[in-house]
């Protein structure tokens, strides 16, 4: 009887040795700065599960857009738009008011 208490806290510390791996594959969002001269940073790399934030700080409205249109997200002065990705690829987007911005999400 007196072993109970030493496994139960044996159990509890190796309990806890999971949920800090599980800590590690925790999801990201990571920023994109979306400006009038174009996103900042331009090309990223995330891993699948992770969500993209572009955060408009420029004064005109701007698109995140794919030729496919599986992106086609707008973003007013101050506005966030944000996109999660759950499949692994290349995404190249641009901007439909001025098509000379553009970017790359890469999603391994
Ligand atoms: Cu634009």
């Amino acid at each position: 009887m007196k072993y109970i208490p030493i496994l139960l806290v044996l159990s509890l510390l190796f309990l806890g040795g999971c949920a800090e791996k599980t800590g590690m594959v925790t999801a990201e969002t990571i920023k994109v700065e979306v400006s009038d001269a174009g996103y900042s940073p331009a090309e990223v790399t995330i891993n699948i599960g992770d969500t993209i934030s572009w955060v408009n700080m420029g004064t005109n409205a701007h698109t995140i857009t794919t030729k496919d249109r599986y992106l086609d997200l707008s973003a007013y002065p101050n506005q966030i738009v944000t996109k999660t990705f759950d499949k692994t690829g290349t995404y190249e987007y641009y901007c439909k008011m001025h098509p000379n911005m553009k970017g790359t999400v890469i999603v391994q």
